[in-house]
């Protein structure tokens, strides 16, 4: 039996909606954020960075949501959700699905993080720290987002069935990507491109999306 331990709130979201998809059967072992919003220490008993997620399968435990995507794709789909081994669909499932936690995913952690500096600043200092990090954001952060978006957003515009690899299935790309498009939907709306507003009701539209929404719990990025 497959266990996921998962946190609110977090990227084990992909790895149960996966899950549902494959109709596997697993179990979820809970963890809740702590008040500061991090993994609470007892993730740090399953695997060496305490974060979520973490499958644990037989022997083996595995961390990093791409790799857990790439593994149960590989063990347990039969060929469901399988990129094509060659072509233009290789390509972008590979881009895609290292693209999500290697470039995009870090964008938005940064984006938080310049959020939440000004706010943790004393308080006599804090218009100060304003100042900078808005300054930051508009200077650094909000061109690359430009960017960022723009590449989403023109690719979203190509793929004829709506997935990230154009099959008519998701796959690893999907499942990685979904994840940081449905946090920039959710928490920062304005920013949001039609094609990903779109893309993100696609993935939540699908039956198993909302079974993992169900078994999942608290998840602040789902519009159900
Ligand atoms: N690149 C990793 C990131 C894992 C990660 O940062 N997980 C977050 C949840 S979305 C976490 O556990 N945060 C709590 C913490 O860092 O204390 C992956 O894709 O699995």
């Amino acid at each position: 039996m497959i266990t996921v331990h998962h946190l609110n709130n977090s990227r084990s979201q992909r790895i149960l909606w996966l899950l549902e998809e494959l109709e596997v059967p697993y179990e979820i072992k809970r963890y809740e954020r702590t008040a500061e919003q991090r993994a609470p220490k007892e993730l740090l008993e399953i695997s060496p960075l305490g974060k979520s997620p973490v499958i644990s399968d037989g022997s083996v435990t595995l961390a990093e949501s791409g790799a857990i995507v790439e593994y149960l794709i590989s063990k347990y789909g039969n060929g469901k959700f399988q990129a094509p081994a060659s072509g233009p669909g290789y390509l972008q499932n590979l881009y895609y699905s290292h693209y999500a936690e290697g470039s995009l995913m870090p964008l938005l952690v940064q984006k938080i993080i310049f959020n939440i500096v000004p706010q943790k600043t004393p308080f006599l200092i804090r218009p100060l720290a304003n100042l900078i990090f808005n300054n930051l954001n508009k200077q650094l952060l909000l061109p690359e987002f430009e960017k960022h978006f723009a590449l989403i957003e023109s690719h979203l515009g190509t793929v004829k069935t709506g997935w990230f690899a154009d099959g008519e299935e998701p796959t690893a790309a999907d499942f990685q990507m979904a994840f940081p498009l449905e946090g920039i939907v959710t928490a920062a709306p304005d920013m949001a491109t039609p094609k990903m507003i779109e893309y993100v009701d696609r993935v939540q539209s699908r039956p198993a999306y909302k079974r993992a929404i169900e078994k999942g719990g608290q998840y602040a990025y789902a519009k159900m």
